[in-house]
């Protein structure tokens, strides 16, 4: 049986558990490749041994394409100067005053055209892709209105055709209160109820459903409304929660058989056990718990003895999470969070595949997968996790066809 490409002469980080290794590691490996797909991989020759074109890995280190499982990359302008004035001392509310604050990114990706929209996010998903990112997850939410929630929504989907990586959308029309619903959130819960969630779902534009559960985003009723809405549409559901305060998100998420619950920072140990029993991935979101100088940490040690699929994603956003780059997310996990750099390894590959719903496609390398993977030059995989800006790719494959 010919294939369309072997690379040979690597060690695999197939991050597979099944095969009981630290990594799901095999040495001296090689994969095949045929029709997109990873028809071999393991240590001894791939059957029929012929190939177009095969690859020598030089003993390097082959692992599955990074997976982004949580962004907000789609935005107009930024908020440095906002950021800037904090530092100098003015105060939040002095800030809000001027126009700062999430409304200010929502004015700016409303009045951005749809290509200066998707050349800003062009920029940001580029600088992702060369660190061997081969799929993504992107939010709207900076909208807030039909037209402009349909323009982040259509700018992803751009991005997804454009580019050489995979694009998941989720809708978060729930992620702040518009300035024209102000002091009417209900009503604003109704309008996503009623139009925006349903006319953008019957346009094609949606994969998943998020909401921001929170004492300044929305209640645990609301974001119901909108789970209840999800659920007549047949899209799933995943929720920003537990990240300020602890309003029971997470198990709500549960309830409703979601992917992820987002964030996790105030979770309580009671709302562990029904994440287990509804099969949700938690994704931790190290850089915002980083740029917000948070100190409350998300419970890891319970996350992992309830033996929850931990993902973790870089929240890049203007206001929380500026952070444009996969593996220094997976350092801040482990020096943060005190993740494993096998961990952080799972959470950007086969977890937050599953936070996407995508494990049956993507994040290991085995037979039957998408051929996504990325070659580094390194010596041990612990080195993506370890240091800052150290590891490049030497190689990307997406859909087996090199990048
Ligand atoms: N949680 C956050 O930290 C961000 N959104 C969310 O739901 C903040 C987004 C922003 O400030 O622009
Ligand atoms: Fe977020």
């Amino acid at each position: 049986m010919k294939v369309d490409l072997i690379i040979n002469n690597v060690q695999l980080a197939t991050m597979d558990q099944s095969i009981g290794e630290p990594y799901g590691a095999i040495f001296n490996a090689q994969v095949g490749i045929r029709d997109g797909q990873i028809i071999w991989a393991g240590s001894s020759q791939a059957p029929g041994g012929e190939a177009d074109e095969v690859i020598d890995g030089q003993g390097g280190w082959l692992t599955p394409g990074l997976i982004d499982c949580h962004t907000h990359l789609v935005y107009g302008g930024n908020r440095a100067t906002e950021w800037e004035a904090r530092l100098e001392g003015v105060s939040y509310e002095e800030i809000a005053r001027r126009g700062g604050g999430i409304v200010s990114t929502v004015l700016a990706t409303r009045s951005a055209s749809f290509d200066e929209l998707l050349a800003l996010a062009q920029g940001r998903l580029e600088i992702l892709m060369a660190e061997g990112v081969t799929c993504v997850e992107i939010k709207s939410g900076y909208g807030l209105e039909t037209q402009t929630e349909r323009k982040m929504l259509e700018v992803a989907q751009a991005l997804g055709e454009n580019n050489p990586v995979s694009v998941s959308r989720t809708f978060l029309g729930a992620h702040a209160l518009p300035p024209e619903f102000q002091g009417r959130d209900d009503d604003y819960i109704a309008h996503i109820v009623n139009e925006m969630l349903p006319t953008l779902a019957s346009e094609n534009l949606i994969d998943a459903v998020d909401v921001f559960c929170e004492g300044i985003g929305f209640s645990r009723d609301q974001t119901e409304r909108v789970f209840e809405c999800a659920k007549a549409l047949g899209l799933r559901v995943k929720g920003h929660v537990e990240q300020l305060s602890n309003l029971s998100g997470a198990a709500l998420v549960a309830e409703y058989d979601g992917l992820s619950v987002d964030h996790l920072e105030y979770l309580a140990a009671e709302d562990i056990g029904v994440l287990k029993d509804h099969g949700v991935t938690a994704v931790l979101l190290p850089g915002a718990y980083y740029f917000l100088g948070e100190t409350q940490k998300p419970p890891i040690r319970e996350l992992r003895q309830a033996d929850i699929p931990l993902a973790i994603a870089t929240d890049l956003n203007p206001g929380s999470s500026p952070v444009c780059s996969l593996l220094f997310i997976m350092n801040m996990a482990c020096v943060q969070f005190a993740l494993t750099p096998e961990e952080a390894l799972r959470g950007v590959t086969g977890n937050a595949a599953m936070a996407l719903g995508l494990q049956d496609s993507k994040g290991l390398i085995r037979p039957g997968m998408d051929a996504d993977l990325v070659l580094w030059h390194i010596d041990h995989p612990a080195e993506l996790s370890y240091g800052v800006n150290m590891s490049k790719p030497a190689q990307v494959w997406v859909g087996g066809m090199a990048v």
